[in-house]
């Protein structure tokens, strides 16, 4: 295994599989796991940060399995208290997860920036992998629909993304700083690899890349950019990502994903189920990598980390 920075670039659910097979490499400090902050929000006075926690608790070992995101072994009883004070319960805040919640509500509020929070939950939770936010200042995705915008998590969870999506925007995407280790380890010599997760190439990658500047600098990288395909046959293996793309007017399949990404891609991993995309892949200049890309087990997202970073490794310069 060479040794040298690796940077992911990742959303929820999907990203923090891919997240967790990297974080099993032995590369400790030099994965650098930057996670999108424009599905975070403000709710009953809380500082919500979903991918975070996604990552976060699934490199901790403390993520359930099942829901894609929270805690497992979660209990409900401030929701229930929650709801017969007639509080605002479309949004499910776990026992456990709310402690999460609080810790950094208050830290934020004492002035503590999100990397500083993250850093030290993190630490506390004995991740080696540095943990960061794309950026430190507010950014919020907005889901245009054809009844208007949507704050994301009011799309993704309050009507279920049953919304029919138009667009996307960024809120604050202009002001917006990339954050400082982000930006430094794409610009270090050693770098080895810029990885793409199989997260919503709309919603949970596209806030990184539309950052100030990030595209030019990982362009400028001396790493190979590869991304892993979040479609696998036509279908998103979770999350409204398929549904999105038949709303944008995009076929919903990998080869869609690949050209939304372009050419800033040098490698682009397809499912086996995929195969007969590799050519229509290769005629972008982009490397198609076939494997098996979906994620059940603990082996399957190190034996996927794996395959990512052995294609790195082939295409470095
Ligand atoms: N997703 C849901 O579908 N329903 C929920 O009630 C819900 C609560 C929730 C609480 C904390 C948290 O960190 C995530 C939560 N999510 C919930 C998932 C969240 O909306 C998504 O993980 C991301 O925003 C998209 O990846």
């Amino acid at each position: 295994m060479k040794q040298g920075p690796v940077i992911a670039l990742s959303g929820g659910v999907g990203g923090a599989k891919l997240a967790l097979g990297l974080s099993r490499l032995g590369l400790g400090d030099d994965l650098l796991i930057v996670t999108n902050v424009g599905d975070d929000f403000e709710h009953l006075g809380l500082n919500i940060c979903p991918d975070l926690d996604s990552v976060t608790y699934a490199l901790a070992g403390l993520n359930d399995q099942e829901k894609g995101w929270g805690r497992a072994d979660e209990g409900w009883r401030f929701m229930a208290a929650l709801g017969e004070l007639g509080g605002d319960n479309w949004f499910n805040l776990g026992d456990r997860d709310l402690a999460m919640h609080v810790l950094r509500t208050e830290a934020l509020a004492r002035g503590e920036s999100l990397t500083q929070v993250t850093r030290s939950i993190t630490r506390q939770l004995g991740i080696t992998a540095q943990v960061v936010p794309m950026t430190d200042d507010p950014v919020r995705t907005m889901v245009q629909t054809a009844d208007g915008p949507l704050a994301f998590q009011h799309y993704f969870v309050r009507d279920r993304c049953e919304p029919v999506v138009t667009g996307f925007e960024f809120e604050g995407i202009a002001a917006a700083r990339p954050q400082a280790d982000f930006m430094t380890a794409l610009s270090d010599p050693e770098l080895l690899a810029i990885v793409i997760t199989p997260s919503n190439p709309f919603v949970s990658v596209d806030p990184i890349l539309a950052l100030p500047g990030v595209r030019a600098a990982m362009a400028a990288a001396p790493a190979p950019v590869i991304a892993v395909s979040p479609i696998v046959a036509g279908l998103a293996i979770k999350g409204p990502a398929a549904k999105m793309m038949a709303e944008l007017g995009m076929p919903s399949t990998a080869l869609a994903v690949a050209q939304h990404y372009g050419g800033l891609l040098d490698g682009f991993v397809l499912d086996h189920g995929d195969q007969d995309q590799a050519d229509a892949v290769a005629a972008l200049g982009i490397r198609p990598l076939v494997t098996k890309t979906v994620m059940q087990s603990l082996e399957d997202r190190i034996k996927l980390a794996e395959f990512v970073l052995a294609a790195a490794d082939e295409l470095a310069p």
